[in-house]
């Protein structure tokens, strides 16, 4: 199998992470370069085509997309250490805060930087500084709900790390590089500690 990756790129960082905490060998991977357009050459839309990554080419030759799809498959793969729920309430509730994650902070940062960040401009033509102002406004809003989350609870869904967790620490790691975000300078001490707590796992440097 063949991943196909982009360094600093938050959405295959965390198929990277997956793989980490899982130690998964053996996957290949293969850097895209986003900034030279390879992602939309002719070979690559054969195999992803919205011109994303990550991908995994799987040896069969099918390409899958969309980060959870490719983590659903691996966790299908390898099963331990699980990350994305035993049974049906669990996977439930693991999911609920993954889609949270990627839904509320993950789009937001994206969105921010893609339309503020001059190393983005290449990846979103037109840019539009306001709205990317605005979506760094909301994602300081939303951090304030996984504070609270995190009040109360040691990871993101619950008494255990799972794939919410790899969402959330990639997205924030992607904002704290380019928007300069960090969640104690907002005050949100609890998704601080949390994040600094998941620094000291190997996978956090996957
Ligand atoms: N929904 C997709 C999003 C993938 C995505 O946006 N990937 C970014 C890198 S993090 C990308 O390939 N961007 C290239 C572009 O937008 O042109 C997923 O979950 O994998």
């Amino acid at each position: 199998m063949q991943l196909y990756i982009a360094p600093r790129a938050p959405n295959p960082r965390r198929v990277q992470m997956f793989m980490a905490e899982k130690n998964i060998s053996g996957i290949a991977l293969v850097n895209v370069d986003l900034n030279q357009g390879e992602h939309r050459s002719a070979a690559f839309l054969a195999k992803s085509p919205q011109a994303k990554v990550p991908a995994l080419e799987l040896d069969d030759g099918r390409v899958l997309t969309e980060t959870r799809a490719i983590c659903t498959y691996l966790e299908g793969l390898y099963p331990e250490p699980n990350l994305m729920g035993h049974d049906f309430e669990d996977k439930a509730f693991i999911e609920m805060a993954d889609r949270r994650a990627e839904w509320t902070l993950l789009l937001g940062a994206a969105n921010a930087i893609r339309h503020t960040h001059p190393g983005l401009a290449a990846l979103e033509s037109p840019q539009f500084p306001a709205f990317g102002q605005s979506q760094l406004e909301k994602l300081k809003e939303n951090a304030k709900v996984f504070d609270r989350i995190l009040q109360n609870q040691t990871w993101m869904a619950g008494p255990r790390f799972t794939i919410a967790d790899i969402t959330a620490f990639c997205t924030l790691e992607f904002a704290r590089g380019l928007l300069k975000f960090s969640p104690a300078q907002e005050g949100l001490q609890a998704l601080q500690n949390w994040r600094d707590r998941l620094t000291e796992r190997d996978s956090a440097r996957a």
